[in-house]
């Protein structure tokens, strides 16, 4: 580490043996890149997880991604940007880039029809941004994350992203809208709220199978209520979901 080069400890993909779990994952980022990303696509969004470092590390093996290249990439948050710096790719923004060739992003959890829980890393806000701005978004995860329905392997909740000062407010307009059980996020020392990369906090709300069989609808009840920025439901958005297995195979849906 040179001067001026600050070291947050954060590694691109773990060092050593991967693990079956890893190498799933791996699987899923490198079979996602190789079947959408192409080398006409000059922007292209990172998304966080500890699926995305493999999307990056098979982009780097590509000559035409690297830095003074002209392709530029946009991340969802602080992890995203990271790799991105420490790969050495060129960094851009959604202000630069509003519009992106390809974004690719890892889930919580995916139904059948492609719509996915996203916010377990607390960057659903941006991470929605990006694959709302990008012309394919691709979801990429390990088998585990595969479900019928919403909720059923991911029993954290939906995340929600909400401003601070009314973060109680919402807390109660979701128990009366039928959530079993919303919890702020906590930090792991659990001396205080997560703060996102935005500044705001995140409710957990647990709905149970009755509304998660309606993403849809469930996103667009919680999104109207005031002091709610974001709902980690990603519903018709994704075209695609590249699913790991630790037997060596890859699902693509
Ligand atoms: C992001 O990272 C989030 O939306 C999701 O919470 C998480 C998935 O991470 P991983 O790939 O580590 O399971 O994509």
């Amino acid at each position: 580490i040179g001067p001026g080069v600050i070291p947050t400890g954060l590694r691109i993909v773990p060092h050593g043996e991967l693990t079956a779990e890893e190498k799933a994952k791996r699987l899923a980022a490198y079979a996602a890149v190789d079947a959408h990303v192409k080398e006409h696509h000059k922007v292209l969004g990172i998304g966080s997880g500890s699926t995305v470092p493999y999307v990056v590390e098979r982009l780097c093996q590509e000559p035409h991604c690297k830095a003074n290249s002209d392709r530029w990439f946009v991340p969802t948050g602080f992890q995203s940007k990271e790799l991105i710096v420490k790969a050495g790719l060129n960094l851009g923004d959604v202000d630069q880039f509003p519009t992106i060739d390809v974004t690719i992003d890892g889930a919580d959890e995916v139904d059948d029809e492609l719509n996915a829980i996203k916010g377990g890393g607390a960057c659903q806000l941006r991470e929605k941004v990006l694959a709302e701005a990008a012309t394919h978004f691709i979801i990429v995860a390990d088998s585990r994350k595969d479900s019928k329905v919403l909720g059923t392997n991911w029993k954290q909740g939906v995340p929600i992203e909400v401003a601070p000062f009314a973060w109680a407010k919402v807390f109660v307009n979701l128990q009366k809208m039928g959530c079993e059980k919303p919890t702020l996020r906590m930090g792991k020392m659990k001396a205080g709220p997560v703060v996102t990369d935005n500044g705001n906090f995140v409710i957990d709300a647990v709905f149970s199978e009755s509304y998660m069989r309606d993403p849809a609808e469930l996103l667009h009840r919680i999104k109207m209520l005031t002091g709610v920025l974001e709902v980690g439901l990603f519903t018709g958005m994704a075209e695609a979901a590249y699913f790991g297995a630790p037997d060596g195979t890859v699902t693509c849906r």
